[in-house]
């Protein structure tokens, strides 16, 4: 069992890894991978810039992403925190090493799925988003590059920035926040939105699977928003009724008449669609996923993006200041930031 140490104790510092590749990079820093020098685990390890995350008030969703992973390290298609830390410029947070690729990646190079393996993928990330939902937290942020294939082949779903935490079932807020292609029209609109956003977000997900692109897609982005909002969903023939009744249903513009709306999670888990689902075979992962990465072991960087994986580590990453300021200007606002969780079993490959 995870629980809170007093963050004046972090059991974790950056010199206690070995940072060897960057194999990510989102908006606010980089991803890592990394050796724990002692124990010789493999983890991720997202470090953040304090200054850009301030200089664009993003404090309260890197505390929130914290929080969050906090919370839901114990979900099996969630990525789990280990530790977090700070120095005087930089928060890290060290994550699960995920090494099965981007699911987008994989779906990349088929163009697209057959129905029972969009179905497991689907399922699996509608389990996590049901989960989050029962704790009051939103996603948001469902997107391709967030769902990551662990080495047997079973989703993970990272990137928990942009998660609104504390959100009661019938709340709803109105930040403006997410990636193009999956946008719900509620969120372009900037309207008050709610759950639902994210069951909008999963039929894009199942969309891009079925079809190899999200659905309303235009390069042209105006045109996509334009048809996000007004075009009626059109979707490719060559698919099972239930596939394509669930589409619809998610894709429903309107966020109260959209499936998932009423009882979240238990009319996704009802529809036709997942009939040959086991939830909780699911949930316990005694179901085979369709693929299988074929990962060598966990320093196996075959799925990433040769892009990242060749890139140089900055020498500043795994240097630590001798005094680990807590209470420096940047710092200040990042007080509680330290994690360390009890000594766990963490499951490997
Ligand atoms: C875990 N493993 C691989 C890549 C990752 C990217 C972001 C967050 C966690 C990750």
């Amino acid at each position: 069992m995870l629980t809170h140490v007093p963050p004046s104790s972090p059991s974790a510092r950056p010199t206690d890894f070995d940072f060897l590749k960057v194999i990510g990079k989102g908006n606010y820093g980089k991803v890592l991978l990394a050796k724990h020098k002692s124990d010789g685990m493999f983890y991720a390890v997202k470090v953040l810039q304090k200054k850009s995350i301030l200089k664009k008030k993003e404090q309260g969703h890197i505390m929130a992403e914290r929080s969050v992973l906090l919370k839901n390290v114990r979900h099996p298609f969630l990525v789990g925190l280990r530790y977090s830390f700070q120095t005087p410029e930089k928060l890290y947070f060290v994550l699960d090493y995920v090494n099965g690729g981007e699911l987008f990646f994989h779906l990349q190079r088929e163009r697209r799925f057959l129905e029972p393996r969009a179905r497991f993928y689907a399922a699996e990330v509608a389990s996590a988003i049901g989960y989050l939902h029962s704790l009051h937290i939103i996603y948001r942020d469902l997107k391709p590059e967030n769902i990551l294939l662990d080495c047997q082949g079973h989703v993970v779903l990272t990137d928990f920035g942009l998660c609104k935490e504390g959100v009661e079932p019938e709340e709803t807020t109105s930040t403006f926040c997410g990636t193009p292609e999956y946008l719900a029209p509620e969120v372009l609109r900037k309207e008050p939105y709610d759950r639902a956003v994210d069951w909008w977000c999963l039929g894009a997900v199942l969309y891009e699977m079925l079809h190899g692109l999200p659905p309303f897609y235009n390069q042209d982005v105006s045109q996509m928003y334009e048809n996000i909002l007004h075009q009626p969903l059109r979707i490719p023939g060559g698919r099972t009724v239930a596939a394509c009744d669930l589409l619809q249903a998610l894709l429903h513009k309107d966020q109260r008449q959209r499936l998932g709306s009423k009882t979240d999670f238990l009319e996704i888990k009802n529809h036709v669609f997942f009939s040959p689902i086991n939830w909780d075979d699911l949930y316990h992962k005694r179901l085979t996923p369709p693929f299988n990465p074929n990962v060598a072991g966990p320093a196996d960087l075959k799925h990433f993006d040769p892009e990242f994986t060749q890139e140089a580590v900055s020498k500043s990453i795994g240097c630590t200041p001798d005094t680990m300021a807590s209470s420096s200007g940047a710092s200040s606002a990042f007080l509680g930031f330290s994690y360390a969780p009890e000594d766990e079993a963490i499951l490997d490959c």
